[in-house]
């Protein structure tokens, strides 16, 4: 099958070689999500979800309060152990398969929500939303998301608006700066940030399911009203950096979040092959760029 068959108004976005990849490409640009299951496979999904366990339980009480709605949030680049994850080959095949084979990797966390925590709030991941290229069906940035529990709407599980990537949403007029300070102390749940949707689906997995989503749509969790902690560790890959425009190059550079020193030569290697390069002189677009009201 050749780049983008079939998929009209999205030309040239991926182009799947088998039909799972097809549906899963359709799925990306029209919802702006698709699922792979079981892609993370044991012993890789035991062993981070025991190092990640262990590292989210370290951290210091008023961290934590500082993001209730999310829960405990750590870059990927606390522990080498995450490199095995960032540069996963059945992952990585997964976005040839869509049609991406020069995926860039720009930053992770390890996002763990305590149980009986509240609900994150909605909002995108997107900030360059003054550049014409953010209305185009090729996502700019995906998202790879790694539940390292099973999920469900009891648990934390992911909720997404279909469609609203590209689409506006009504949400999209009430919540101003996705990733205001109040919004991830949770401090008003009576806000639209954490409101039901007329439009909202829930996405729920098994541990070792790849979600895969476009950084501009919309999308929350769950509160967890269980007793356990619900991990996920989400990647931000950027399929096709080389289509990006300049502007954007430079802002997923300026925001990659750099190997430390102190890492093992091979796992470093992995990260940085990864990483995305810009020797231009464009200016860096800033995170300051929420998506208008009009468009
Ligand atoms: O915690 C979750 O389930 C979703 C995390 C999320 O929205 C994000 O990493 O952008």
């Amino acid at each position: 099958m050749t780049k983008g068959a079939g998929l009209e108004g999205a030309a040239r976005v991926g182009g799947g070689t088998t039909v799972v990849a097809d549906r899963a490409v359709r799925s990306l640009v029209q919802n702006g999500y698709c699922v792979f299951r079981q892609v993370l496979a044991e012993p890789l999904l035991s062993e981070l979800r025991t190092l990640s366990e262990r590292l989210c339980a370290a951290e210091p009480a008023e961290r934590r309060e500082r993001r209730l709605s999310q829960g405990t949030m750590l870059s990927t680049m606390v522990d080498p152990a995450y490199a095995e994850l960032i540069a996963w080959a059945p992952a990585l095949e997964r976005l040839a398969d869509l049609g991406f084979d020069a995926p860039t990797f720009t930053d992770g966390y390890v996002i763990s929500k305590p149980p009986h925590s509240p609900r994150l709030f909605w909002h995108y991941d997107w900030f360059a939303w003054g550049d014409d290229s953010a209305y185009e069906p090729r996502p700019p940035q995906v998202f790879l998301m790694y539940y390292l529990t099973d999920t469900s709407p009891g648990n934390g599980c992911l909720r997404v608006i279909p469609g609203s990537h590209l689409a506006h949403n009504a949400l999209h007029d009430d919540i101003g700066n996705p990733h205001a300070e109040s919004l991830s102390r949770a401090e008003d749940l009576s806000l639209p940030a954490y409101s039901d949707r007329p439009d909202e689906v829930d996405v729920p997995v098994r541990a070792g399911d790849l979600v895969i989503g476009d950084a501009r749509m919309l999308h929350a969790a769950h509160a967890n009203g269980s007793d356990a902690w619900r991990t996920v560790i989400t990647l931000w890959f950027q399929p096709d950096f080389a289509a990006l425009p300049e502007r954007v190059q430079a802002q997923m550079v300026r925001k990659t979040h750099p190997v430390p020193d102190t890492w093992p030569e091979a796992a470093a290697g992995k990260v940085r092959s990864l990483n995305p390069a810009y020797s231009g002189s464009a200016e860096a677009y800033g995170r300051d760029l929420y998506r208008p009201r009009s468009r």
